[in-house]
């Protein structure tokens, strides 16, 4: 079994401490054959499905007001091989964001999960091919592990934790910042299966030097001068009881846009950790020198209230990003909504943080002058979000501006000011919602 990493923890966590959901026995779950893949590229030429006119949202659909002019305009609903359609931020590489209706529930669905990718040479792995090698200067004895080897010879252990990108809601950076301008969907929620990284590292046995955990993916560039997409890990991280190599999300396996045939699950760290179609894993003596973890998701020092630190990669100036900052988002309510005067109206919405737990949700109906406690829905683990949902039933016509506000465990809150940095991370700021009472 397990114990619990305490290093952090403030106050009681509940049942499920580790976040695990629940841990089986490998020799129970052979049965499940994988799906033989087709060998060849994921064609992107092909994927771009447009729908018919009108299943083409109206633009409140396809992200905040405050996306830049261009971005909510070209912004459209379309479909990938293999999933329902999203909203399309860029198709070479492919990023889209889910909509955010679909954040009303727990998990979200593989079919409408966000994909981010840096690289738009996407192989489709033939699992008959698939092996992950381990290995590096600070290994003692590299391996080669199939999927049948990873499903034979560890624990497997499921977990429910949430993906969201560095850059969600960069869209929302005033002044703008560069980079995929994402609004409020570069996330999602899933239950994770896999093994522990852990227990692979300790088979192949970890030098006492080892000082990062390096991860390779089968996706490259196109042109030759682009940097692969390698990130690297602080050993303590990647020997975490937590940090996974997943296969199966809810109960099926990967999607070939989000990591078929597995890819790495850091809960509580932000998405640039979660690299998928995971091929190589070296554990290394030096810091690693690659272009996205020396030149990209790199944060100001001292501006943000971060617990987990990666000491090896940090300048003089900045630091990788590491953990979520604590934040919350209203699922069901659109700008300009309507309601009858006295009738009931339901405030939903989802919070979340770096793992520590959110420990409250506070809404206001009044632009922020009065909050009250929301009450939390299921808690399906620390590194999951929560949802939460509050009531009232305004007799008074006129304009309402609604707002969220969660805290974590350890008193960390979300932000009334933006802050300010050069790529575009950690948007956190309490949303306001204007709805109107007739
Ligand atoms: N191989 C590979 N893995 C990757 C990336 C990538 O470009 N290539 N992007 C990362 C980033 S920045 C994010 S936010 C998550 C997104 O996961 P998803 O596409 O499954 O939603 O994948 C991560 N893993
Ligand atoms: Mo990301």
């Amino acid at each position: 079994m397990y114990h619990l990493d305490t290093r952090f923890i403030v106050g009681t966590l509940g049942a499920d401490e580790s976040g695990i959901l629940a841990v089986k026995n490998c020799s129970m779950i052979n049965r499940r054959k994988f799906l033989k893949s087709v060998a060849g590229s994921l064609v992107l030429a092909n994927s771009g499905i447009l729908l018919p006119k009108n299943l083409l949202a109206q633009s409140s659909q396809m992200g905040p007001p405050e996306l830049p002019q261009g971005a909510l305009e070209e912004a459209v609903l379309q479909a990938l091989p293999g999933k329902k359609p999203l909203i399309k931020r860029t198709y070479r590489p492919p990023n889209y964001e889910t909509p955010v209706q679909y954040f009303n529930e727990l998990f979200t669905p593989n079919e409408v999960f966000f994909v981010r990718y840096h690289l738009a040479d996407i192989p489709q792995v033939d699992i008959q091919q698939w092996k992950l090698s381990i290995g590096g200067e600070a290994i003692e004895k590299p391996m080669e592990l199939t999927l049948e080897d990873l499903r034979r010879d560890f624990e497997q252990v499921e977990m429910a934790a949430l993906c969201l990108c560095s850059g969600n809601r960069r869209g929302l950076f005033k002044p703008h910042v560069p980079g995929v301008q994402w609004g409020y969907g570069a996330m999602g929620n899933a239950r994770w299966k896999g093994v522990r990284l852990k227990e692979i590292l300790v088979k192949a046995g970890i030098k006492k030097e080892a000082l990062e955990v390096t991860f390779n993916g089968a996706d490259g560039a196109v042109l030759e001068k682009t940097p692969d997409f390698k990130k690297s890990l602080p050993v303590w991280k990647a020997l975490d009881e937590n940090t996974l190599i997943a296969w199966e999300m809810n109960g099926e396996p990967l999607p070939d846009w989000n990591g078929f045939p597995a890819r790495l699950i850091v809960p509580g760290w932000t998405g640039t950790y979660w690299v998928k179609q995971l091929t190589e894993i070296q554990v290394i003596t030096r810091p690693f020198e690659g272009f996205w973890m020396k030149a990209a998701y790199r944060i100001p020092k001292g501006k943000f209230p971060i617990v987990d630190r990666f000491i090896s990669q940090e300048t003089e100036v900045n630091t990788p990003i590491t953990e979520m900052v604590v934040s919350s988002l209203i699922t069901n309510l659109e700008e300009g909504r309507q309601f009858k005067s006295g009738q009931p109206i339901e405030v939903k919405g989802i919070a979340w943080d770096g793992g520590y737990g959110i420990q409250l949700v506070e809404v206001s109906t009044d632009g922020g002058k009065t909050w009250r406690e929301a009450e939390l829905g299921t808690d399906a683990g620390r590194f999951s979000w929560r949802p939460w949902s509050y009531r009232f039933a305004p007799t008074e016509k006129g304009k309402y501006t609604v707002m969220a506000k969660a805290s974590n465990r350890l008193g960390q809150t979300q932000t009334f000011e933006l802050i300010l940095n050069p790529a575009g991370y950690h948007h956190n700021v309490i949303q306001r919602i204007n709805i109107e009472v007739i």
